[in-house]
């Protein structure tokens, strides 16, 4: 059992949970989690990171598990008054919620890093463990449709997903370079293991490893590197993950997501429901632990915590 330093790599939703669940099982000195900016953009004059805000709610222990964005008991009178104005409606910014854009979007324009205002924001929110962008240099993802190249929220939000996706691009990749406290987690001595959490592999993960750098660092690691699927039954949770690997042409299975990240991973954990996908991903040489994925709250999230990190021989 190795007792050093985690990174987890995380997208929004169900990154979200798995990086609270391992902030629940690990001391504060023991976790970085390095969070997707690829869906960050600019709405109302106002700086969004939805995935920063999933995974600082979310370890705040005030998201909201319903609607899987945002805060619980969210209301939303200013963005009633907003469309009252004429002001564009269709990205929605909840009352609570808007309390961390305008606070994230002044200390930004004041000259403070995204990662510096991040530190402050998730402190202030009683976060003990460091959450960081996977970088400071703006990176935004945007996909090709029959339209053209689209800005993600346009699609995600605006479209609902629906458009057909052909490719996926990171805008400021090349060029962006991992935050101090990603590439600080990337050399660390001590660093025990990498986890991928279950966010979406084309979407949420793959923008963290367009970061300068970050792909081949993670090649050269000799620490287990273990990815959570987010498929459970062969499917996605949430989001538009099936419909773009069927779109991408590509299997809807863990399969996918194996090839997806090749070399990268040394183990991936796949749902219980999905046990017959074992064999064939062992035979390509991956370690499968067998688990259930499903974190409906706090008290899966540290369950599933501790099997990722019991499967790397991680204490807890
Ligand atoms: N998702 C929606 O489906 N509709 C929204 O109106 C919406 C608003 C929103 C505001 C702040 C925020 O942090 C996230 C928000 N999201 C919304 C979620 C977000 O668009 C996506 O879930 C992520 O980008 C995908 O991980």
């Amino acid at each position: 059992m190795s007792s050093g330093h985690v990174l987890a790599l995380s997208g929004g939703v169900g990154g979200a949970k798995l990086a609270a669940g391992l902030a629940a099982v690990l001391p504060p000195e023991r976790l970085t989690v390095v969070v997707n900016t690829g869906d960050d953009f600019e709405h109302l004059g106002l700086t969004i990171c939805p995935d920063i805000d999933s995974v600082t709610y979310t370890m705040a222990g005030l998201n909201d598990r319903q609607r899987g964005w945002g805060v619980a008991g969210e209301t939303w009178q200013a963005m009633a008054a907003l469309k009252a104005l004429g002001e564009a409606d269709w990205f929605n910014l909840g009352d609570r919620d808007l309390g961390m854009h305008v606070a994230r979007s002044w200390r930004l324009r004041a000259g403070e890093s995204l990662s510096d205002v991040t530190v402050r924001l998730t402190q202030s929110l009683g976060i003990a463990h460091k959450v960081a962008p996977m970088s400071d240099d703006p990176v935004r993802t945007q996909v090709q449709t029959a339209k053209g190249w689209q800005d993600f929220q346009q699609w995600f939000v605006g479209e609902q997903c629906a458009p057909s996706v052909s490719a996926i691009r990171f805008a400021g990749t090349p060029g962006a370079r991992p935050s101090t406290a990603f590439a600080e987690a990337l050399a660390r001595p001590d660093l025990s293991a990498v986890v991928f959490c279950p966010s979406n592999p084309f979407l949420s993960v793959d923008p963290i490893l367009a970061v300068d750098g970050v792909r081949g660092a993670l090649a050269g690691l000799t620490v287990p590197r273990i990815a959570i699927s987010p498929l459970i039954g062969g499917k996605a949770l949430k989001g538009p993950l099936s419909k773009l690997l069927a779109e991408l042409g590509q299997e809807g299975s863990n399969h996918a997501i194996a090839a997806h990240y090749g070399t990268l991973l040394d183990t991936l954990v796949i749902d219980r429901s999905d046990g017959d996908d074992a064999m064939h991903l062992q035979a390509g040489g991956l370690a499968v632990t067998l688990a259930n994925t499903l974190m409906r709250g706090p008290d899966d999230q540290s369950r599933l915590a501790r099997e990722v990190l019991a499967a790397v021989g991680v204490e807890y």
